[in-house]
């Protein structure tokens, strides 16, 4: 199962999320530190929502496998810049949730996830659960273990670590030299 690192604004749906995802019933909690649910960090916040504080949220990711913006599908305004998966070493996911809500602008936050560089985007609804299932079949499965060598051959290719490698290409079989 992969980890995944969740970061947004208060009041966005995180904490909600790690409760829909683990079958518990919503209960409000206010998030004081970054701690780890299951197989999820949860954050503060305040983190995403403070210039200081958001270079501690580029840390945190170094834990997780998968880092996901989470916004409410209702939020006034964005909090993340264009092209934000280009500082952070992991795949970049977007959760929208509150899809129920009667503020709810789907077509507005996916684009703002999509310009942050979401490979990904889910759109839930915490309370019903309601599209968890898609995102609970993206986290199963574990991200497939990279040798170092492995890391730099797909780095020479101009790929991330965990981009596919193209058809037709496989990883040389030894480390050049090492013969
Ligand atoms: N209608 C609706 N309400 C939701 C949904 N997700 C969360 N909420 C409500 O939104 C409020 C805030 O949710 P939290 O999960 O505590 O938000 P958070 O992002 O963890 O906030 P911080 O801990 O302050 O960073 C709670 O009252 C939740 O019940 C959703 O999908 N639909
Ligand atoms: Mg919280």
């Amino acid at each position: 199962m992969k980890t995944v690192f969740l970061m947004g604004r208060t009041e966005a749906g995180k904490t909600s999320l790690t409760q829909a995802l683990r079958g518990e019933e919503l209960h409000y909690v206010k998030t004081q530190v970054t701690d780890l649910k299951g197989n999820m960090i949860d954050s503060p916040g305040e983190y995403a929502e403070s210039k200081i504080f958001s270079v501690g949220l580029a840390c945190f990711s170094f834990e997780a496998d998968v880092v996901a913006i989470v916004q409410a599908a209702d939020e006034p305004y964005n909090l993340f810049g264009a092209c934000l998966h280009t500082f952070i070493l992991r795949p970049l996911i977007g959760i929208i949730t509150k899809t129920d809500s009667p503020w709810a602008n789907v077509p507005m936050i996916r684009l703002w996830m999509e310009n942050a560089g979401c490979e990904r985007i889910f759109e839930v609804n915490n309370v019903t659960g309601e599209g968890l299932d898609e995102l609970v079949e993206y986290l199963k499965d574990d991200m497939p273990p990279l040798t170092l060598e492995e890391a730099r051959f797909k780095q020479s290719l101009g790929l991330n670590e965990w981009d596919p490698l193209p058809e037709g290409v496989s990883y040389p079989s030894s480390r050049p030299g090492s013969e």
